[in-house]
């Protein structure tokens, strides 16, 4: 498990981590390219691949270029259980514990545990949570399920919390792609507060300044992927704000 090692070992220094999300339907070959010499030039630490809605069938692809050109490590992101490569390094194996639809807590997951296992990858249990992000996204609706209003972070934190103490490896809060509304830096700090796992925070996330607060308020790890395909060029200026937070070995 060397991608959870590195999150963990990270999160013990105060290193904030920045992922860039490839959504496999929104890209071509040459932007694969762009992205990936920009996200090695900015440090960028995780590319995440995924999406909540993988029409193309082309994740392998996808992968296997993005794997060719850089060595950033790729960690699947998947939007349902069919998104599977066997070529990225790691898996966050979501629950989507805001939500009440059994199906994404666990039934999904039984149904393709084997083809799980089976590909090799690394595992990160993952406790997703969705986070009203003002506007109805794709997330939100696909999962079937009502997103934690933005403004009660005690539903948020106890949520979490419960998501770690039944073993989940990180929290992830998510506001969705494109979210009108970010995360509050509140409900960061909130929850931030209450566990131990590294805590990841994406949706709606457009300037490096609030990424910067976010990670000042908690964020282990910060996604971004709208604001990039919109204007890749993003990556440098995100990732000097993700990074500027001096790290402080605990
Ligand atoms: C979505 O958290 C990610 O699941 C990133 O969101 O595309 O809005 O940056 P954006």
């Amino acid at each position: 498990n060397r991608i959870y090692q590195s999150l963990l070992l990270q999160k013990a220094k105060g290193h904030k981590s920045f992922a860039v999300l490839i959504d496999p339907d929104k890209v071509t070959v040459e932007k694969i390219t762009e992205l990936t010499t920009l996200a090695m030039d900015a440090s960028v630490d995780y590319l995440l691949i995924g999406g909540s809605l993988v029409v193309s069938n082309h994740l392998d692809e996808v992968v296997m270029q993005v794997k060719k050109e850089c060595n950033i490590p790729v960690v699947l992101f998947p939007g349902s259980p069919s998104q599977l490569s066997r070529h990225a390094d790691a898996l966050l194996y979501l629950s989507l514990i805001s939500g009440r639809n059994p199906e994404l807590l666990i039934g999904q997951h039984v149904i393709s545990a084997p083809q799980v296992k089976q590909s090799g990858l690394e595992i990160i249990s993952t406790g997703y949570m969705v986070i009203d992000g003002g506007a109805p996204t794709t997330v939100s609706y696909i999962s079937n399920a009502t997103p934690i209003p933005a403004d009660k972070n005690e539903i948020a934190m106890c949520t979490a919390m419960a998501g770690e103490m039944l073993g989940m490896k990180l929290i992830y809060m998510d506001a969705g792609s494109g979210a009108r509304r970010p995360i509050t830096e509140s409900m960061i700090e909130h929850v931030s507060k209450v566990i131990e796992v590294p805590l990841v925070i994406g949706g709606g996330i457009t300037d490096p300044e609030k990424a910067y607060r976010n990670c000042k308020a908690g964020a282990d790890v910060i996604v971004i992927g709208n604001a990039i395909e919109k204007d890749a060029g993003l990556i440098r200026e995100m990732s000097a704000a993700i990074h500027s937070i001096p790290v402080t070995s605990k």
